[in-house]
């Protein structure tokens, strides 16, 4: 089918193609309910699609969502939004070849912080705001990955800490709007982070409250009574979009500068604590829960985890996508292999999941074909990634004397591309990690270089000290330096 494609904006919108779906409310009549900081792919197609289908389902036009960009390199996708009247699309790629695509409407407005820090601040403090939810990634909760305390150290915390009128982060942000909303008599927003770490909630609340308690105890009390912080367990495969997808959303009929690819598959489990009331994305597919431990921890152990396992196993080998890593044999078996043998043995059972059907699942949605997810992207910030997806494994693994090996060689072959930033044939790659520099200087072939590179405590903890884990790991290291192909470790 050719069709002579439209801008995606508002006045498009009536004039679409029928195989185009659009907003099923009036976006005329939109409140922002919702203030999101970090508007990456994946909250385009996980947390602003459930709201835009509960507006949809329901007419409650209650719950728009402004973008906050934290980051001068975050002013691209605010131009592009506000280009389109904050409209994008969403391409869902089947395994079978079939593509829908849909035009998302539930975005109100984008304010960079850089630009205007207190038209955040007076965002967030806004009455028709009830929610701030993050996906600033792993490593933007600044926590000391091997102890969980706010890391104090940080030169952009020591600025937000002198400028609270002018934060670079996140907490600087929260905290000046709870102390405007408490100041002006309004019930606080609810944090909700939708990030993959752990008791996510959790690790905010503390995080925040860490900070706010180093200048002013008493409203960091106020925080930690009065602030819903749920926990929640987020999924949705979201590739990095490219310059196909774009031309394939224009061969659909519309023109969208910076339009989101994803998996059919999504999942979204959340405990029910909100402070000022929430969508009812339950009517959209959400689960509300009591507790969200068991399900996050399934996830992260095992999807996010698998993703690393082959992200760095298969940039390596020289493979480029998710996909296609999963295709082979040899990483399909291994990536199993882990999963059955290492990740699972320490994971508590999760009411109403069959482990062994949500392991099949996994590596289905990793082979879908249309879902080109890059190895860079999964590679990228591995120094956090790791230490929440795979580290707690191992940990848990060492202390009851269970299996390491699969995850020994993960981490080995993580020191050969930290240091060699290239595949085993010496293809060079893309490593995009905030820690990159000192990963590079640590890592290296001899013995003293490769404890080294374990010894990274903060990273790691004790593990260098376990033989469990650091003898398979020193071996690993070896065979890789001298030359032998990570394939080949994979089988042994
Ligand atoms: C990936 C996640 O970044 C990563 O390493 O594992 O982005 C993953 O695709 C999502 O969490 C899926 O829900």
């Amino acid at each position: 089918m050719s069709v002579q494609p439209v801008n995606l904006n508002n006045a498009a919108l009536s004039s679409l193609p029928p195989h185009i779906l659009r907003p099923a409310y009036d976006r005329a009549a939109l409140r922002t309910g919702i203030v999101h900081v970090g508007v990456g792919g994946f909250h385009r197609a996980h947390q602003a699609f459930y709201t835009d289908q509960f507006m949809g389902k329901s007419g409650n036009t209650n719950w728009g969502i402004c973008g906050i960009g934290l980051r001068e390199g975050d002013s691209k996708i605010r131009d592009v939004l506000k280009k389109q009247d904050y409209l994008y699309s969403l391409l869902v790629k089947d395994p079978e070849g079939c593509a829908s695509l849909q035009v998302i409407g539930c975005m109100t407005g984008f304010l960079m912080a850089n630009e205007n820090p207190q038209a955040v601040i007076d965002k967030m403090a806004s009455p028709d705001t009830k929610i701030v939810s993050l996906t600033i990634t792993e490593g933007g909760y600044n926590f000391i990955p091997s102890t969980g305390e706010f890391d104090f150290s940080h030169a952009d915390v020591q600025h937000d800490l002198a400028n609270p009128d002018s934060p670079r982060l996140v907490f600087g942000y929260l905290a000046s709007a709870l102390k405007q909303r408490r100041a002006s008599g309004l019930a606080p927003f609810t944090v909700q982070s939708c990030d993959n770490i752990q008791h996510n909630g959790d690790v905010t609340r503390k995080m925040l409250t860490s900070y706010i308690r180093s200048y002013d105890e008493e409203m960091a009390d106020w925080v930690s009574e009065n602030v819903a912080f749920p926990n929640a367990m987020v999924d949705r495969i979201t590739p990095v979009t490219t310059a196909d997808d774009i031309a394939q959303v224009a061969a659909l009929g519309l023109i969208d500068e910076w339009p989101v690819t994803c998996e059919p598959f999504h999942q979204w489990v959340i405990e029910e604590r909100f402070s000022d009331g929430r969508p009812g994305w339950e009517k959209t597919g959400a689960q509300f829960v009591e507790d969200v431990t068991p399900y996050e921890t399934m996830k992260i152990r095992l999807l996010n985890a698998g993703h690393t396992v082959l992200g760095i196993l298969g940039s390596l080998h020289g493979f480029s996508t998710i996909d296609e890593t999963v295709a082979h044999p040899v990483f399909s078996s291994f990536v199993r292999r882990f999963m059955d043998t290492e990740a699972t043995p320490v994971l508590s059972p999760v009411a109403g999941i069959n482990l062994d059907e949500y392991k099949n699942t996994l590596i289905a949605r990793f082979a879908n074909p249309f879902i080109k997810d890059s190895l860079t992207r999964i590679c990228s910030q591995s120094a956090s990634k790791i230490s929440t997806f795979l580290v707690p494994t191992i940990k848990e693994n060492v202390e009851q004397k269970g299996q390491t090996e699969c995850a020994a060689l993960v981490i080995a072959a993580w020191c050969y591309y930290s240091y060699y930033r290239a595949t085993q044939q010496g293809t060079a790659l893309e490593v995009i990690d905030d820690h990159a520099e000192i990963l590079q200087s640590v890592a290296g072939g001899s013995e003293s270089q490769a404890r080294a590179f374990i010894g990274l405590s903060d990273i790691f903890g004790n593990l260098a000290k376990e033989s469990a884990f650091a003898d398979p790991y020193l071996q690993y290291v070896s065979s890789l330096f001298n030359g032998e192909p990570v394939q080949a470790l994979m089988t042994n």
